[in-house]
């Protein structure tokens, strides 16, 4: 929607100058556009691998996947945060989250196990891995994170694009989102108490992990012998 003040400033602007905005604009949504395709191509990976689970070992360890490009926004925001030169190439090669796919799997053995699984395909290379799980952030964060490149096929040939994927289990995402929602509320000067209490829940919510993994286990190994 275009509000008023904004119209009064196009009217101030000269036709060279908007013709200018119009080609930059142009020029991001090129930018952008493969990480989109890329976000395409990593999901139908994980659809496949989900379908397959489904047909050979009759379970499904994909809870849910979401996904989502990083906004204008939130690209400029972090560009001018983290210092990085205005150019396309320094966006490509240091912001290598603008493509962002969230697998949520119900067993902390089946994080590893999709991780695997894609990580092993002969088209996904992975840049860098960071276990949040083995070694919790200091607030209680946990989830296995996964910068992948993948190739993706233009009417110019192939470009590779960088993808993270961060794979948690439900627990653990329960955890990240309320943790998310109070940072925000608080602006980020979240309370020592409330800290306190964040961590408290994500050892509850390990626990948690730990006990439904051993269930899980046990009804494995029960319905084997059936
Ligand atoms: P969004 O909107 O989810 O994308 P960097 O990505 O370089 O700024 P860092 O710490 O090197 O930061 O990357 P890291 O550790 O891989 O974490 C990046 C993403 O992981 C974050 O993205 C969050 O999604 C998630 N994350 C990391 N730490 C926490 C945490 O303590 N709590 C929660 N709830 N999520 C976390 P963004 O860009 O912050 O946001």
């Amino acid at each position: 929607m275009v509000t008023e003040s904004t119209e009064a400033v196009i009217e101030q602007l000269g036709d060279s100058a908007l013709s200018e905005i119009y080609a930059l604009r142009d020029d991001f949504a090129r930018f952008m556009m493969p990480y989109k395709f890329a976000i395409d191509e990593v999901m139908t990976k994980i659809s496949i691998l989900r379908e397959e689970f489904a047909a050979l070992h009759s379970e499904n360890p994909i809870e849910h996947v979401n996904s989502r490009l990083k906004s204008t926004e939130s690209v400029l925001e972090k560009v001018a945060r983290k210092g990085i030169a205005p150019s396309y190439q320094a966006i490509r090669t240091t912001i290598t989250d603008i493509a962002g796919i969230r697998v949520v799997c119900s067993f902390v053995s089946d994080v590893y196990r999709v991780f695997d699984a894609l990580t092993a395909q002969s088209d996904v290379r992975v840049i860098e891995v960071k276990d949040y799980i083995a070694n919790p952030k200091p607030n209680g964060y946990k989830s296995l994170h996964a910068i992948i490149e993948i190739p993706v096929f233009l009417s110019d040939g192939p470009v590779p694009v960088t993808v993270e994927v961060q794979l948690r289990t439900v627990a653990m995402d329960f955890w990240a989102s309320l943790e998310h929602k109070i940072y925000y509320k608080y602006d980020a000067d979240v309370p020592a108490e409330m800290l306190a209490g964040l961590h408290d829940a994500a050892d509850v919510a390990a626990e948690l992990d730990s006990k439904m993994e051993e269930l899980h286990r046990q009804v494995r190994r029960d319905t084997r012998r059936v």
